[in-house]
C-alpha cells in the first residue's frame, strides 16, 4: 500500500487542480490531500474566492482522493508523514527544489504544472468579462 501526499489551496477548483490530482493518485494507492485553512492562506497571502470548507468538499469529491485533511501551518508537513505514513509527497513543480528536506522522510515529486490555467488567470478573465459588459 503506497501512501501519496500532496498539500495545496486549490480554489476554484481547475483543469490543472484535476491533472494534478490524478498524476499523484498514479503514484500509489491512496492519496491525502491537505487542503489550506482560510487562516493559513492569509498567511501564504492568497485571498480565497472559495471559503475552506467549500475548497475540501470539492477536494474530498474527487475521485482520485481518498482523505483530506487541513493544511494548517508550513511547519505540519513530517508530522503528517510520519502519521500518515507517507511514501511519496508530491507537488506542482512551480515549488521545485522547496520541499527537498522532506527526502529524508519519503520521495519527493515534482510534476510539471498544467500550462495555461491558474485560479489568478480565471478571476482576471471573469473580472474582464464583467467589464466588457457592463
Ligand atoms: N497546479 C498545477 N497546475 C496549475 C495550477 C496548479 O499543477 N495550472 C498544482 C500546484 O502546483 C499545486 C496544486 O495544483 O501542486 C494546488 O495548487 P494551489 O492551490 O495553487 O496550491 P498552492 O497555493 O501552491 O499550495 O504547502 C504547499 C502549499 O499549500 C501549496
Amino acid at each position: 500500500m503506497k501512501n501519496v501526499m500532496t498539500y495545496g489551496t486549490f480554489d476554484l477548483f481547475h483543469y490543472g487542480h484535476l491533472r494534478l490530482l490524478e498524476r499523484a493518485k498514479a503514484l500509489g494507492d491512496h492519496l491525502t490531500v491537505a487542503v489550506s485553512t482560510d487562516d493559513f492562506n492569509a498567511v501564504k497571502g492568497k485571498k480565497c474566492t472559495y471559503p475552506f470548507e467549500h475548497r475540501a468538499r470539492i477536494v474530498a469529491a474527487i475521485r482520485y482522493v481518498d482523505r483530506v485533511i487541513p493544511e494548517r501551518n508550513w511547519e505540519q508537513k513530517v508530522d503528517d508523514i510520519k502519521k500518515f505514513n507517507i511514501d511519496v509527497f508530491v507537488i506542482g513543480d512551480d515549488w521545485q527544489g522547496k520541499f527537498d528536506h522532506l527526502r529524508e522522510y519519503c520521495e519527493v515529486v515534482y510534476l510539471p504544472r498544467t500550462s495555461n490555467i491558474s485560479t489568478t488567470e480565471i478571476k482576471q478573465n471573469v473580472h474582464k468579462e464583467v467589464k466588457r459588459r457592463s
